[in-house]
C-alpha cells in the first residue's frame, strides 16, 4: 500500500471498490435466499431484498472501504484472500449499519434525497414502512457477523463493538433532533460546545472510529492504549467530516452529494449557524431569527445571505486548512505501534472534498 503514481492509485481505487461490490449480492442471498423459498414469509423477503438492494450499494463507501485498508495497514503482506474476504464483509457491515443510520435520519430531517435517488421512505409503496425497514437493515449486520465470524476469537468483540457504537449514534441524533425542535426557534442552545457533541456521537463515533476498530479486532489487537490512542485521532477526524457535511448541505452541489441539503429548513444546529451567531450583527440576527427554520424557500436564501455577508465560506476555508494541519500533527504524535499512514490515508480521503 506504498505511494505510487496517480494512474497506478486510480487502478487499485476501481479494482478495490470492485472487489467490495462483488461481495453484495452474497450478503443479500444470505439475508432472503432462505425465505424466499418459504411460502409464509416469501413476500416479506422480496420486500427485504429491494430494501437492501435500493438503499446499501450507492454510497460513496468510503467507510466500509476503510475496513479494508485499515486491515491492509495493520497487517501487511500476511493478508489472505480469505482474510481479505472477511474484512470486506466487516466493511459490509458498517455500510449497513450507515445504511440503516440513514433511512432513519431521511424520514426524521424530512429529506427528499439520497444518494442520487428519491429516498427510500419518499417512493409512494413505501413511506412509514421504511422505518421497519431500517431496523430490518440494521438486523442484517448481526446475522451476516454471525454467519462468519462466529468461530472467530474476536467474534464478542465485535458485536459488542457494533452496539456500543449504535447507541452512541442514536444518542446523537437524538441530540441533533431535540436542539432542532419543530415548533420554535431557540439560538441560545446553538453553542459549539453542543455542536461538537452532537457531531461527536451521531458521525464520528459510527463513521471513522468503527471501521477502523473493526479492523484492529480482526487483525488481532488486544492493548486499549492501542483503541484508546486511535480514537482520539478518529473523533477529530470525525468532527472534520461533520463540518464538510453542514457545510455542503448548504453551499455544495447536490448534483454532487446526491442530496439537497435541508438544515436550514429543519432548524438544525449546524456548523455555519453556530459560527453565524458568533459573528452577527443585532440586525442579521433578526434575519436569521425570521427566517431560520422555515420550510420557504426565500427565506431559506435570506438565511443564506447572511452567511455570505459574513464570508462563511471563508471561514470555512480557513477552518478546512488549520483543521487538516492539527490532524496530520495529531497524528504525527501517535506514540503506539499502529501505522500513521491508515490515518493519514483516511485524513486524505476526505480533505477538500465536495461530496
Ligand atoms: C447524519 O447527519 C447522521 C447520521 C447518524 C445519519 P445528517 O442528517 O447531517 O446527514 P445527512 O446530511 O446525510 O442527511
Ligand atoms: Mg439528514
Ligand atoms: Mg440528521
Ligand atoms: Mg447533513
Amino acid at each position: 500500500m506504498g505511494d505510487s503514481s496517480p494512474e497506478l492509485k486510480k487502478m487499485k481505487q476501481v479494482s478495490d471498490m470492485k472487489a467490495f461490490d462483488d461481495i453484495f449480492p452474497e450478503l443479500v442471498q444470505l439475508m432472503t435466499k432462505d425465505g424466499l423459498k418459504d411460502s409464509e414469509v416469501a413476500d416479506a423477503m422480496t420486500w427485504h431484498k429491494e430494501v437492501l438492494e435500493y438503499n446499501c450499494p450507492y454510497g460513496k463507501k468510503n467507510r466500509g472501504l476503510t475496513v479494508v485498508h485499515s486491515y491492509q495497514y495493520l497487517v501487511g503482506d500476511k493478508a489472505t484472500e480469505e482474510d481479505l474476504k472477511l474484512a470486506r464483509i466487516l466493511g459490509w457491515c458498517v455500510e449497513f449499519l450507515q445504511a440503516f443510520f440513514l433511512v432513519a435520519d431521511d424520514i426524521m430531517d424530512a429529506s427528499v434525497t439520497r444518494r442520487g435517488q428519491p429516498c427510500w421512505y419518499k417512493l409512494e409503496k413505501v413511506g412509514l414502512i421504511a422505518t421497519n425497514d431500517s431496523i430490518y437493515i440494521e438486523n442484517t449486520i448481526y446475522v451476516i457477523l454471525k454467519k462468519y465470524f462466529k468461530s472467530k476469537p474476536y467474534y464478542v468483540e465485535l458485536i459488542e463493538l457494533m452496539h456500543e457504537v449504535t447507541l452512541q449514534t442514536i444518542t446523537g441524533q437524538t441530540l441533533d433532533l431535540i436542539t432542532a425542535p419543530t415548533d420554535h426557534i431557540d439560538f441560545s442552545n446553538y453553542t459549539i460546545e453542543r455542536y461538537n457533541a452532537i457531531v461527536k456521537y451521531k458521525t464520528a463515533f459510527y463513521s471513522f472510529y468503527l471501521p477502523v476498530a473493526l479492523a484492529m479486532h480482526m487483525a488481532g489487537i488486544e492493548d486499549e492504549a492501542a483503541f484508546d490512542s486511535a480514537r482520539v485521532i478518529l473523533l477529530k477526524m470525525g468532527e472534520f467530516f461533520q463540518i464538510q457535511d453542514d457545510y455542503i448541505d448548504c453551499f455544495g452541489d447536490p448534483t454532487l452529494t446526491g442530496k439537497v441539503g435541508t438544515d436550514i429548513e429543519d432548524n438544525k444546529c449546524g456548523w455555519l449557524i453556530v459560527q453565524a451567531l458568533t459573528r452577527v450583527s443585532a440586525e442579521q440576527r433578526q434575519v436569521l431569527e425570521e427566517n431560520y427554520a422555515k420550510k420557504d424557500a426565500e427565506c431559506v436564501a435570506k438565511v443564506k445571505a447572511v452567511y455570505k455577508e459574513l464570508k462563511l465560506q471563508r471561514v470555512y476555508a480557513d477552518y478546512e486548512e488549520n483543521s487538516y494541519n492539527e490532524l496530520i500533527q495529531l497524528i504525527d504524535q501517535l506514540d503506539v505501534s499502529l501505522p500513521r499512514k491508515m490515518f493519514t490515508a483516511y485524513a486524505d480521503k476526505i480533505y477538500k472534498r465536495d461530496r
